[in-house]
């Protein structure tokens, strides 16, 4: 970025402040926000006719409010497919941890607690042959379910959109409009939808309610989606089996419940680090820095996010 562009850096990677914010689109043309700055309407409102781009480092845009962006007349964009298959491998191994008990056997160990093998220590439930059920079948979605297939899982998905014959083919994928039905029946729930006004607590305390007290659910897209406080109660109280969350609502706070039904065994919580690989974030930086060089050569950039269209 310094050899092509005239660029100021938030070298620390300290969240900018909304008067930080307020500060680059008054002065910049690009402002490159990651998930951690909120570029609400109050931010881009107080831009100068100057600020043009916004072009997010991250996939996700509920950061950025895009209606208000395409108001001014100011262009979005986004960096997708490059992580698509990092965060689909962490998706599948949330699965596996919070089915295997794998946080909690490695902790066993560092706790001093193993005495050695015994023939129902540590007793997880099996992946292959159940039912995974696949909240947005996008691209992670599809990558999600690629991996669950090698898996024995059967996959199940539910989406606003159905995808192509060829795509369930070889997917061996079935399709449920009702988000309800499926979530009836299904061992394993993964959210891989984007969060947006329509999937905001998507999965609430009612459909939570629906799941089998053997599922469990992963999610490793935006707390949001997920209505935080019900899913711990069902978990608290055994409603269903447990939970891996990559993502929390009010990130970076962790609700202490569930740090507690993460000890417990309940939940595998980790730190939004979904798409946290090294070559992830290189091509992240390329793709954000092929949208500024195509823009700034006057062209419509590659990744662009139209409002709607999340
Ligand atoms: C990113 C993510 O690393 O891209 C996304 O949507 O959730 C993350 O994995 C983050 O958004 C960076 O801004």
């Amino acid at each position: 970025m310094r050899e092509l562009f005239d660029v100021r850096l938030n070298s620390d990677d300290r969240p900018m402040s909304q008067a930080e914010l307020v500060e680059a689109v008054r002065t910049a043309q690009v402002l490159v926000p990651t998930v951690t700055d909120r570029i609400d309407q109050s931010v881009i409102s107080q831009a100068g006719s100057q600020f043009k781009l916004i072009a997010n480092f991250g996939n996700g845009v509920d950061n950025i409010d895009i209606e208000a962006a395409a108001r001014k007349g100011i262009t979005v964009t986004n960096t997708p497919n490059v992580l698509t298959e990092d965060t689909a491998d962490m998706t599948v191994g949330l699965m596996i941890a919070v089915s295997r008990r794998l946080v909690q056997g490695a902790e066993r160990i560092r706790s001093n607690e193993w005495k050695g093998w015994s023939p129902t220590w540590m007793l997880g439930r099996r992946i292959w042959g159940k039912q995974l059920g696949i909240v947005g079948m996008g691209r992670i979605g599809t990558a999600v379910a690629r991996r669950a297939k090698a898996f024995g899982l059967s996959i199940h998905y539910h989406n606003r959109h159905r995808v192509s014959a060829a795509v369930e083919e070889e997917l061996g994928a079935t399709y449920w409009e009702s988000l309800d039905q499926m979530l009836a029946r299904m061992d394993i729930v993964s959210v891989n939808c984007p969060h947006t006004p329509a999937t905001y607590h998507l999965l609430s305390a009612r459909r939570l309610a629906l799941l089998q007290p053997g599922a469990i659910v992963v999610n490793t897209a935006r707390g949001e989606i997920i209505d935080q406080d019900a899913l711990i109660k069902a978990l608290q109280e055994d409603r269903i089996a447990g939970a891996g969350l990559d993502v929390f609502e009010s990130e970076p706070a962790v609700s202490p419940d569930l740090i507690k039904l993460s000890d417990e065994g309940k939940a595998v919580i980790i730190p939004h680090m979904g798409s946290a690989t090294l070559e992830g974030r290189q091509e992240m930086g390329d793709r954000v820095i092929i949208n500024i060089r195509v823009w700034d050569d006057g062209h419509r950039p590659p990744d662009r996010v139209l409002p709607g269209r999340t």
